[in-house]
């Protein structure tokens, strides 16, 4: 049985290696850091996976097919699964733990071995990082490289690990058809073939292409505000053209990779991206409209208390990377406004969580910033009675504001003029 050392244990890591230890392979799972070493062996996930993708490591673990160490060891495939960071001050990559875990493999490289970046990269890391590293122990004729990077969404990562096409990119075509081999243990999607570079771009397309359709859709939403047209039925209809997707609105765009890698294509080629850096403008200041938006409604109110529904970066996840709820607080904390918490799924943040009573009691406004489906069933009636005005902002358009409306809720939603929201009453 050949055997996977996995370099970096964190949301694509872990459960990358996971996959490969259940298909087939000996997995050496490594991370630098001593505690979720120590947590994963005892058979603790440090990260909150969906529940299914849990199991399947436990299992991993406890099938003995699957070790967790601090330091890499011989293996004949090395999977590079760590974080590509963002230099926030010169907007661009951070590669530095591409490279010292490229470095910390370059004791155990040896003849054969097949080499993989997954961490998504600028276009050039592999041929211009990556393997001048691996230069150093070894001729790059006797090894394989390439990069494979990662599909899958949060929430839905094991159909997507099995069901994704994947794009792999090696060096070589040897390199390429050699990964795509390693990776056809447990992928059923096609995998396409292609040349490093090409797969980082590709990479980093899929995401700028939805970051700048959300940013279109935010444009939207601010147009159809002023032209008094409900954005959300407007997008739906657009949306029955065969060749028409167009995102939703929102209070803007977090997450591990979306708002990030627009920029590592923006590096690379400053005088041709226009577009690119215009949709992360777009998107980054929307929480800034939503905090006008929400002062709109609110203006009347003495001191008024605001109870922030959702801060995770996205529905029914307690992941809050990049999360637009931190503008729209520290916006509103500068503004000196008393501001409550409520998140059913994150149980860390930097401010304060309370629970829904608490959250609610005594407040003005509740201001819905992440779009879990527990706000659909909540009681609106019984918080509504907590509260000491009924206002409700909702950015994401994902609640019934008619029912909160006849539980005497004054409601405005991002994308819906006053009068058009009225129309029909
Ligand atoms: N969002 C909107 N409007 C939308 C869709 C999303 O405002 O119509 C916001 C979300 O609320 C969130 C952010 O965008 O704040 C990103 O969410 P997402 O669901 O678009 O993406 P991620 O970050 O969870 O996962 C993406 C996926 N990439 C693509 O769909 C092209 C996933 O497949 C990648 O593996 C992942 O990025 C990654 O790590 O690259």
């Amino acid at each position: 049985m050949s055997k996977i050392c996995v370099i970096g244990l964190g949301y694509i890591g872990l459960p990358t290696a996971t996959m490969f230890a259940t298909h087939g392979y000996n997995l050496v799972g490594v991370d630098i850091n001593p505690k979720v070493v120590e947590s994963l062996k005892q058979g603790k996930i440090h990260i909150e996976l969906e529940h299914e993708m849990n199991e399947l490591i436990q299992k991993a673990i406890k099938s003995k097919n699957f070790i967790i160490k601090s330091k890499p060891e011989d293996a004949d495939v090395f999977i590079i699964c760590v974080s590509t960071l963002l230099n926030e001050k010169e907007k661009k990559a951070e590669l530095k733990y591409v490279i010292s875990a490229t470095e910390s493999i370059l004791s155990y490289i040896k003849k054969g071995n097949i080499i993989i970046l997954e961490s998504t990269s600028p276009p050039g890391t592999i041929l211009n990082v990556v393997v001048p590293i691996i230069e150093r122990v070894i001729s790059i004729k006797d090894v394989y490289v390439a990069h494979c990077p990662e599909r899958v969404i949060p929430g839905n990562m094991l159909k997507e690990f099995i069901n994704n096409d994947r794009i792999i990119g090696g060096i070589n075509k040897e390199s390429s058809q050699k990964a795509k081999e390693i990776y056809e243990s447990f992928v059923k999607g096609n995998i396409y073939l292609t040349d490093a570079t090409t797969a980082e771009m590709v990479k980093l397309m899929e995401n700028t292409y939805r970051d700048v359709n959300i940013a279109l859709a935010n444009e939207f939403a601010k147009i159809c505000e002023d032209l008094n047209i409900n954005v959300w039925e407007a997008i739906e209809l657009a949306n029955k053209h065969p060749r028409v997707n167009i995102h939703k609105p929102g209070p803007g765009v977090g997450g591990h990779c979306i708002p990030i890698v627009p920029w590592f294509i923006i590096e690379k080629s400053l005088n041709n991206a226009n577009l690119i850096p215009f949709a992360r403008h777009i998107n980054t200041s929307m929480p800034n409209y939503i905090v006008k938006m929400l002062e709109e409604e609110i203006k009347h109110i003495k001191n008024p208390v605001i109870t922030i529904f959702g801060v995770a970066f996205k529905s029914n996840i307690d992941d809050i990377s990049e999360t637009p709820a931190i503008p729209i607080i520290e916006l509103l904390e500068k503004k000196n406004y008393q501001i409550k918490i409520y998140d059913p799924f994150v149980k860390k943040f930097k401010y304060n969580l309370s629970s829904l009573n608490d959250a609610v009691k005594d407040s003005d406004c509740i201001l819905i910033v992440t779009d879990h489906d527990d706000f659909k069933s909540i009681e609106i009636n019984k918080i509504g009675n907590l509260m000491r005005n009924k206002i409700l902002v909702d950015t994401r358009n994902c609640v019934d504001y008619d029912k909160w409306k006849l539980n005497g809720f004054k409601v405005k939603v991002l994308g819906i003029p006053e009068k058009e929201k009225n129309k029909n009453e």
